[in-house]
């Protein structure tokens, strides 16, 4: 169907095809978006190009951005004007920790990498969205990612749950503020979903198992599922929600 068509949507976060933010450029494009993808890598950068030809897309644009910079961010969004000019979406689509701080105790947790776990998943969220207000002159819709992790203790999943949490508390705290610019901002908390990020967690399969056994649709999720639900929040389907997390799990969320 033709939802997004016209529309200007960024995507923040394909890393390769098994990306959380692959599965929304597939259903975002399936509904005629125009996308702009922005990577961080080079390497990420190669295998978007290569991803892209190999599934007959055409990008509007593709721009560096590295959120651990606001030089980077500023530059990004100042090219995604001069060449676009108006946006109505941005995917954010990112997140990092140490890998070593997502194994063993939580309060074995360093400062500096607590620091940047905050930094990377959950303040650029609102770098990012102060970066795009400026472009979204006729109205949009920031979609990010977040897990369980911040609503529970997860195994392992330590400093990553508190950025998270912050991740969360920033969707409601952008929502107020951008809701005057009719802009809405929402998160989707996807169940566990084999990446390349999901692998730097340890027990990704004990994660995945609980999904089948204890979810209400007895099934894990995917990428696709998560790229239909960010098309219902970008859309104007949506237009009535903000400040909202999403669990797409299968349900498991409601299990005690
Ligand atoms: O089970 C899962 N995989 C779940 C993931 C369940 C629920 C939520 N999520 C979240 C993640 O926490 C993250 O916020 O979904 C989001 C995407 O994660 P993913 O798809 O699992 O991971 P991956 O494919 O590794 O993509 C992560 C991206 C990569 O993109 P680039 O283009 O940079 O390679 O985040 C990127 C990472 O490199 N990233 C950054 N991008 C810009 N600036 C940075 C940075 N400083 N650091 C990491």
């Amino acid at each position: 169907s033709g939802l997004l068509e016209g529309k200007n949507i960024v995507i923040m976060g394909v890393a390769n095809e098994r990306s959380i933010a692959w599965g929304i450029t597939r259903s975002l494009h399936n509904a005629g978006a125009n996308l702009i993808f922005t990577n961080r890598q080079e390497r990420s950068h190669q295998k978007l190009v290569k991803l892209l030809e190999s599934n007959n897309m055409e990008a509007t644009l593709l721009v560096n951005c590295d959120v651990a910079s606001d030089e980077s961010i500023q530059a990004a969004f100042a090219e995604i004007k001069e060449k676009v000019g108006v946006i109505h979406g941005v995917i954010h689509s990112v997140a990092f920790a140490k890998r070593e701080e997502l194994k063993g105790e939580y309060a074995d947790t360093s400062r500096d990498g607590f620091l940047l776990a905050q930094e990377i998943s959950a303040y650029s969220l609102v770098a990012v969205t102060n970066a795009a207000k400026e472009l979204m002159t006729e109205g949009g819709s920031i979609v990010t990612q977040t897990y369980i992790g911040s609503e529970r203790v997860i195994p392992n999943y330590n400093v990553m749950g508190v950025a998270k949490a912050s991740l969360e508390a920033s969707v409601r705290y952008l929502a107020e503020d951008m809701g005057k610019y009719n802009i809405r901002v929402n998160a989707i908390s996807a169940g566990p979903i084999r990446t390349l990020s999901a692998k730097g967690v340890s027990g990704f399969n004990d994660k995945a198992n609980v999904i089948v056994e204890k979810a209400p649709l007895r099934r894990n999720v995917d990428q696709d599922q998560v790229g239909d639900a960010t098309l219902f929040f970008v859309s104007d389907l949506s237009r009535g929600v903000t400040g909202e997390v999403l669990h797409v799990d299968s349900g498991f969320h409601i299990i005690g």
